[in-house]
């Protein structure tokens, strides 16, 4: 049998290679399957290779030749000289046209001795064993790794950091509240070895079960949430050895090339935020270059018609969709609208303006857009740039787009006047249409549903007492007492929610109806996972009031996590807060150690520890600084280049 491969190209013949006994026509036929098949891949390398070399040649196309009735050649990349017209071409003419073939040939030479050089070193690898072959394929990829990780450690451009003030200290006064501060911080100790026993690495922990838990916002991979989300919880707690410890895991094992689907919202607010907050107070570089890619992940999620984002994406492979329960396919105000303030602060740090400029294409489209009764519907289609059901809430699918009005226009250290309009037009709306007193005389917000008031007010929804307070400075017709005012309304209404319930912890949502006031009415909504907004809202109100009611407050909050939540295995969320005997949901929430925790040890710590004129805290509770920028916008900054 004649093996096809054996024919040469040409068509000539070409003796038998000597590889065995003397070359028969019939010995051919006997070589072993093994020989044959070693031939072949040296006939197949050298084809490869003769392929190869057509590619190596210089591009014919860059030799245009003209018929001068000489033999005139043209060559690329050389310099014309003066007077040429088409730079870097030139023509040679009878004597240099020796050289030319010369310079030709040695080519040709240089050619056929690669050639020689290659099938050398193909025969040479097919004498190794496959464990030898694999051995080195395995030292190769080694090498492109350790590369990429030398290349992802380059520290970014430098700019100038902003003032960072208070991001130590706080020591209370008075013995009585140094003792509630130090309980705090050994809830947090507890919360944090517990999840470091547990659940180390994976997102959140089942403090009953003692193992890992994770959601769907997180996606299928363990990216450690927990550990971001805490870390500056950590740090202004003065834990630094557990800080450190959750930094190593960071710089060893959080990766972002994962086929894995997360929420763009949660991802931002959690991760972006917490690492950006971990790197202004610590200044370890590695959390900014890991906020830095994971955002890169991110982006892809806004290639959308509209530029909407999607809810989620795949960090891997980049596609979005949106939550299949989002009315009409849309995105959630309160998702895409949370973003900002993590985004400007990206584009600061690296000075490459995308983030920033995402994120301002948003707040332009919204700006264009009709208001119902100038109210901000929930649901926007990506796809049409068109509301979806006109739902309209300040807690939940709501709430922080809302926050990140305010807090983009006090990032900017005021001067981002366009938000702090939408901020102030955005709150007369949600005053005259939403906002309500109850029979009692509670002041709740209630939720815009099917072309009525829906007179229930969500967990979620008791953060805007300190919105409102936040944003009292500053508001239009010099309103700021009457924000205070309202800001404190709505902590008495959320400390009602609480103080009505067994456990004195607030339910998820509660009802004004009648006779019922501030009380969860369905079973599906008494439950409690460690939320922080009301805890949030007491603390904002001390900031700016100091009446002792907040610390007292929030000193009853607390010991009723540490009664009804604190297991052994670290804290739960309960399943029903007007039985007194709870049933625990065996969910430690991450923001439980990155929000609950830390609003509750700046309730009892002094006001010079992260002053909230120098530091604006996400909606996640990572502070972020105050950009002190000379210019009105931030593209006008030189620091963004
Ligand atoms: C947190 O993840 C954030 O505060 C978010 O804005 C909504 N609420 C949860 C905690 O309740």
């Amino acid at each position: 049998m004649t093996t096809p491969a054996l024919l040469p190209l040409s068509g000539r013949r070409i003796p038998p290679l000597n590889l065995g006994p003397p070359s028969f026509p019939h010995h051919r036929a006997t070589l072993r399957l093994s020989e044959k098949f070693i031939l072949l891949l040296i006939l197949s390398a050298f084809i490869t290779l003769c392929f190869g070399a057509f590619f190596f040649l210089p591009d014919s196309s860059k030799h245009k030749r003209f018929d001068l009735g000489l033999e005139d050649v043209l060559i690329p990349h050389v310099d014309a000289g003066k007077g040429a017209k088409h730079p870097g071409i030139f023509l040679i003419h009878g004597p240099d046209e020796h050289r030319h073939r010369e310079e030709e040939e040695r080519l040709r030479n240089k050619i056929r001795a690669d050639h020689e050089k290659a099938l050398e070193e193909a025969k040479e690898k097919l004498k190794k064993s496959r464990e030898e072959i694999r051995a080195e394929i395995q030292t190769e990829k080694n090498k492109v790794v350790q590369e990429m990780k030398i290349r992802e450690k380059k520290p970014l451009p430098a700019v100038p950091i902003p003032n960072l003030i208070g991001t130590h200290g706080g020591d209370p006064e008075d013995n009585d509240l140094r003792e509630k501060r130090e309980k705090i911080k050994e809830m947090m100790k507890h919360a944090w070895d517990n999840y470091r026993i547990y659940g180390w690495g994976h997102n959140e922990l089942r403090p009953i079960a003692r193992k890992g838990h994770s959601t769907n916002i997180f996606g299928t991979s363990q990216m450690g949430a927990t550990i971001v989300d805490a870390l500056d919880t950590l740090y202004i707690m003065g834990l630094h050895d557990e800080f450190r410890d959750g930094q190593k895991w960071i710089e060893n094992n959080l990766d972002f090339s994962v086929n894995s689907e997360v929420s763009v919202f949660e991802v931002n607010i959690r991760f972006i935020g917490g690492l950006l907050a971990a790197y202004y107070l610590s200044g370890e570089e590695i959390f900014k270059i890991k906020a830095v890619q994971l955002a890169e992940k991110l982006l892809p999620a806004f290639n959308t018609p509209t530029g909407i984002p999607w809810a989620m994406v795949n960090l891997k492979s980049g596609v979005g969709r949106n939550w299949g329960w989002a009315s009409a396919g849309s995105s959630i105000l309160a998702e895409f609208g949370t973003l900002h303030m993590e985004f400007v602060h990206l584009s600061y740090l690296t000075g490459n303006p995308i983030y920033y400029k995402k994120v301002m294409h948003i707040r332009k489209l919204l700006q264009k857009m009709d208001r119902p009764n100038g109210l901000y519907p929930n649901y926007l289609n990506p796809r049409t740039g068109r509301w979806g059901q006109y739902h309209t809430s300040v807690g939940g699918l709501g709430d922080s787009f809302y926050e990140y009005l305010l807090k983009a226009w006090l990032m900017s250290d005021k001067t981002d006047h366009e938000a702090r309009k939408m901020y102030d037009d955005a709150v007369e709306a949600i005053e005259k249409h939403l906002i309500r007193k109850s029979r009692g005389g509670l002041t709740f917000i209630g939720e815009w549903k099917n072309g009525h008031l829906e007179k229930k007010m969500g967990h979620l929804a008791c953060f805007a007492g300190g919105m409102f307070v936040l944003g009292a400075d500053g508001s239009r017709m010099d309103k700021a007492g009457h924000y205070l005012e309202l800001g404190a309304e709505i902590a008495r209404t959320c400390h009602e929610s609480y103080d009505r319930t067994a456990l004195k912890l607030g339910p998820e949502s509660f009802k004004f109806d009648g006779a019922v006031e501030a009380v969860a009415v369905r079973q599906a909504e008494k439950y409690y996972i460690l939320r922080p907004e009301v805890i949030e809202t007491y603390w904002y109100l001390w900031r700016f009031t100091h009446d002792p009611r907040y610390r007292e407050w929030g000193w009853e909050a607390a010991l009723a996590i540490e009664k009804y939540c604190r297991v052994s295995g670290g804290f739960s969320g309960v399943k029903d807060v007007y039985s007194s005997t709870p049933t625990h949901d065996d969910v430690q929430q991450s923001f439980f150690l990155a929000e609950t925790l830390k609003y509750l040890y700046l309730l009892f710590s002094g006001d010079d520890l992260l002053p909230l004129d120098h530091w604006v805290f996400n909606t996640e509770a990572h502070p972020l600084p105050v950009l002190h920028l000379a210019n009105t916008t931030l593209s006008r900054n030189p620091a963004v280049r």
